[in-house]
């Protein structure tokens, strides 16, 4: 259950600091997905709400992917290059950074730590030893934007909710939980999701364009890496595996990877699924969903200490090629799953 009233002294000191900011910046760490770019894209509209005056910049360090170019208020979103050329070093007051910690923000961390004020709002559990002035995080909250709509309703900041919030909150909304299917999937979110389609946005569009739609690029990749598909160990896991030179082929970007993890997964009667990319310089991305039986968040730590991620839903970066990280990982996830059907006989 999210209630913003348990952060009022949060809040209080945020709307303080924005009330006397001038230059404020917003940032999410990596490329923006659907939860950390309607979380952007929302609390700037509450911030432009409340200090109308305010200069609010939304900075992101990777390129905005394509499938995103749709939503309201998205020529907001700037790059570090657009934006150093616009604006110059004059500094900002107060920082935000959402859904993710600075860690991974790259170029954009820099003008965070220059900030009075460094705000930090997130629905992840663990977050990373940093001191961030205001700390906003509830890990009860399905995703990023259900928290920032609990934030933007507070008495503090009070915004109307228009068709363009509420088209930033429900794509967060629906990317986290899947369309309402994962098991963050509570009640409050689909209560939530009611209310904003009363505002009377076009729901089909958001999903369809925000979420499902793919380039035909993107299409043939998804088609080549699920037609070279593997079954394993009597069929429990199933793997495949994309080079870079086939990212090339199809003329694909690396985000065009996203979603065909959940292809392979959704293959009756596996219970894991995974998917390595290769990498530049010699190292391999390995992604992992399970249906729970084996926790693949685990699994990917006992590879490397960079590892991790949900129970269901995990990964990791191998500093290995892209072959030796195949016969290593799949041999290792063997032994994994043979010794667990030996706990499961005694
Ligand atoms: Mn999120």
């Amino acid at each position: 259950m999210v209630e913003a009233k348990k952060f009022a002294n949060e809040l209080k000191q945020l709307n303080g600091a924005l009330k006397a900011a001038e230059h404020v910046l917003i940032t999410s760490p990596g490329v923006a997905d659907g939860d950390s770019l309607g979380a952007q894209l929302a609390l700037r509209k509450m911030i432009r709400h409340r200090f109308p005056n305010c200069d609010v910049h939304i900075v992101n360090d990777e390129k905005l992917p394509q499938r995103y170019r749709f939503l309201p208020d998205v020529e907001f979103v700037e790059s570090p290059e657009t934006f150093a050329a616009s604006r110059g070093e004059v500094p900002f007051d107060v920082g935000l950074i959402v859904d993710g910690g600075i860690d991974r923000a790259g170029r954009v961390r820099g003008y965070y730590e220059k900030c009075k004020v460094r705000a930090f709002i997130d629905h992840h559990a663990v977050s990373i030893d940093y001191p961030y002035t205001i700390r906003i995080v509830e890990p009860s909250a399905s995703s990023t934007t259900e928290l920032i709509y609990h934030i933007s309703q507070s008495s503090f900041f009070k915004t109307p909710l228009d068709s363009d919030i509420c088209q930033h909150i429900y794509l967060g909304l629906i990317f986290d939980t899947g369309f309402f299917r994962h098991s963050n999937t509570t009640p409050e979110a689909l209560e939530l999701g009611a209310k904003l389609l009363r505002s009377g946005f076009d729901f089909t569009r958001v999903g369809e364009r925000g979420m499902l739609e793919r380039t035909f690029s993107s299409l043939q990749l998804l088609a080549y890496t699920l037609s070279r598909a593997q079954l394993r160990n009597d069929g429990k896991v199933i793997w495949s595996a994309l080079a870079r030179n086939t990212l090339q082929a199809f003329h694909a970007a690396d985000d065009d990877r996203e979603g065909i993890i959940d292809h392979l997964f959704l293959t009756h009667g596996i219970q894991v699924a995974v998917l390595f990319s290769e990498l530049p310089n010699e190292k391999t991305k390995v992604s992992f969903r399970s249906q729970g039986g084996v926790d693949v968040a685990e699994f990917a730590r006992s590879l490397t200490e960079h590892g991790g991620g949900h129970q269901k839903a995990a990964g990791a970066n191998l500093e290995m090629p892209m072959e030796k990280a195949i016969e290593n990982v799949l041999d290792k996830l063997d032994a994994l799953l043979t010794n667990s059907a030996k706990c499961v006989q005694i």
